[in-house]
């Protein structure tokens, strides 16, 4: 089956080629000619059944329509020429579709400069001579005939003549402002291979296409000069379109993580030359930073999430904790608050399960965990790395405190192993220690909660009588929307802050 428009045949002189489209839309009958066949106009192609409304459906010859070869221009032997439109077999006012030169460019004797398409054939116009562009008259859309004006052209002096293949390789690789939408026609050498793989990121070259392979292309957004050719003469066939989108999709889908650092598809952000305004280096990201900054950009793309804040009275909890101290250190254990959190929130979780789930990627089900391992976010000198603690709700504060001090001394020394970073629920992001009175952690899926924690202060609060002096510990909990509901995490919240506000709940 053809559609009106599609190429049926090829035909190429030793000047130029021509696509033969489909006059109607209709079934293949029988077929006169084969590939190396000479035909003339008005030869028999095919026999094409088409397709009408009519109780009986029609047959069409098809025949080779009147377009001949373009003729060359005149030979010339130096100085500027002027190259005009040739002989086009009688054809007036045919539209520019493409022009493949500009002003400056270098070309050899028959690389295409421009392509004329009527509605039964294209054509395109070869460089009668070898030599450098230096003003092109026409442009795409204009409308020509015989002899009008096409380029002038500075002879090479005393040239040796042309290759005997007419569609010499481009010399000069400039590109063409030309405000065509399409790579620029001519010719271009390339191993035949179905891999369009390797040519998917290869910058704009020339290329040499029929007008149902243009069609298409433009079709599927394709900028043919990316396409690798694999037709007689570095010609790009349909097959060629079809297996570089087919390879630039899989492309995409294999490779989602070198995607993911721009965003997935978003616009990425222009690299700029900032050595202009002052002293720079380049620096090498980590591995580690690298796959930070991809989980980041999902997780940040993927996740609605909603941020909320409150603070905890922790004036008991530092009192009781600052007790403790020294007892602990005498067990090589530096007890900070860290290990009240993470009690704190395993607590939380086991009271509020919505916060222990992760969703499937059907959209569908999510998995609800029935145990609890927190993960803590450290910041290591390798970069940003989250050790989980096991069983957290089973566990005491000072039993969380020794594991936690392990797992944090490993991701200081490196000595983190894959399995370490694994199976976490939930992570606590604590910057107490540095400061700050409160910011919006990132979930780190596929868990759905993240508690960021700042650094706690000393401030007046009202006990009914009177302001008080209370260590406030400023908190804020990020969550998958998806997952959590505001009332779940706002009961997490408050559950969270009444235990660690009354150290006693936290040893229940
Ligand atoms: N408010 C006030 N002081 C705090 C505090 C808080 N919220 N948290 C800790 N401190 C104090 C500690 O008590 C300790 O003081 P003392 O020695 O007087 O007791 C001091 O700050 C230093 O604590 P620390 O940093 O040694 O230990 P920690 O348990 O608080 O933190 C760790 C450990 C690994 C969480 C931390 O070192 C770290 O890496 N934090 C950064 C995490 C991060 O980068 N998060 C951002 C991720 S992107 O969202």
């Amino acid at each position: 089956m053809v559609e009106e428009g599609d190429s049926l045949i090829v035909l190429e002189t030793d000047k130029a080629s021509m696509d033969i489209p489909s006059p109607f839309t209709g079934k293949i009958g029988k077929i006169a000619i084969k590939v190396g066949d000479t035909v003339s106009e008005g030869a028999d192609i095919l026999v094409i059944t088409t397709e009408s409304s009519a109780p009986v459906a029609s047959e069409e010859k098809v025949e080779a329509p009147k377009a001949s070869a373009p003729a060359p221009a005149a030979p010339v032997s130096g100085g500027v020429e002027s190259v005009k439109v040739p002989d086009i077999g009688g054809a007036e006012g045919v539209e520019v579709i493409e022009v493949a030169v500009a002003a400056g460019d270098k070309v050899k004797e028959g690389d295409s400069i421009i392509v004329l398409e009527t509605d039964k054939a294209s054509m395109e116009i070869p460089a009668p001579k070898s030599g450098t562009v230096k003003s092109v008259s026409i442009k795409v859309g204009d409308k020509v005939s015989e002899g009008d004006l096409v380029l002038e052209l500075e002879v090479e002096g005393g040239s040796a003549p042309a290759e005997s293949a007419p569609v010499a390789e481009k010399a000069v690789e400039k590109a063409t402002p030309a405000a065509t939408e399409e790579p620029k026609a001519s010719t271009a050498k390339a191993a035949p291979s179905a891999d369009q793989s390797a040519v998917l990121s290869e910058p704009s070259r020339k290329v040499h296409a029929g007008p149902a392979v243009r069609m298409l292309a433009r079709e599927l957004g394709v900028d043919l000069s990316l396409v690798r050719p694999t037709g007689p003469r570095g010609r790009i066939i349909k097959e060629d379109l079809h297996a570089y989108v087919k390879a630039a999709v899989q492309k995409s889908v294999s490779a989602p993580v070198a995607t993911a650092t721009t965003g997935s598809g978003l616009p990425t952000v222009p690299d700029q030359d900032f050595s202009k305004f002052g002293d720079v280096e380049i620096v090498k990201m980590s591995k580690i930073q690298r796959l930070t900054a991809q989980n980041m950009v999902r997780n940040a793309l993927v996740v609605p999430q909603v941020t909320q804040f409150d603070k905890a009275d922790i004036s008991d909890l530092e009192e009781f904790r600052k007790g403790l101290k020294g007892e602990m250190e005498k067990q090589g254990v530096k007890l900070t608050p860290l290990p009240f959190l993470i009690k704190a929130v395993a607590q939380a979780m086991v009271a509020n399960p919505s916060f222990n789930v992760s969703l499937m990627a059907d959209g569908e089900t999510y998995v609800q965990k029935h145990y609890v391992h927190i993960g803590i976010a450290v910041d290591s000198p390798a970069g940003l790395v989250v050790p989980v603690l096991r069983d957290a709700d089973k566990k005491s504060v000072v039993q969380i405190a020794k594991e936690a001090s392990e797992l944090i001394k490993k991701a200081l020394d490196k000595q983190l192993k894959p399995a370490d970073m694994q199976g976490g629920c939930f992570t606590i992001s604590s910057l107490g220690a540095i400061g700050g009175t409160g910011f919006t952690p990132i979930v780190n899926c596929p868990e759905v909660g993240i508690l960021g924690v700042s650094k706690a202060d000393i401030e007046p609060r009202w006990n009914g009588k009177e302001f008080e002096p209370r260590t406030m510990l400023p908190l804020c909990l990020s969550y998958d929307h998806r997952a959590v509901n505001g009332g779940d995490a706002g009961r997490f919240m408050t559950f969270l802050n009444s235990l660690l506000s009354d150290v006693r709940r936290l040893s229940l």
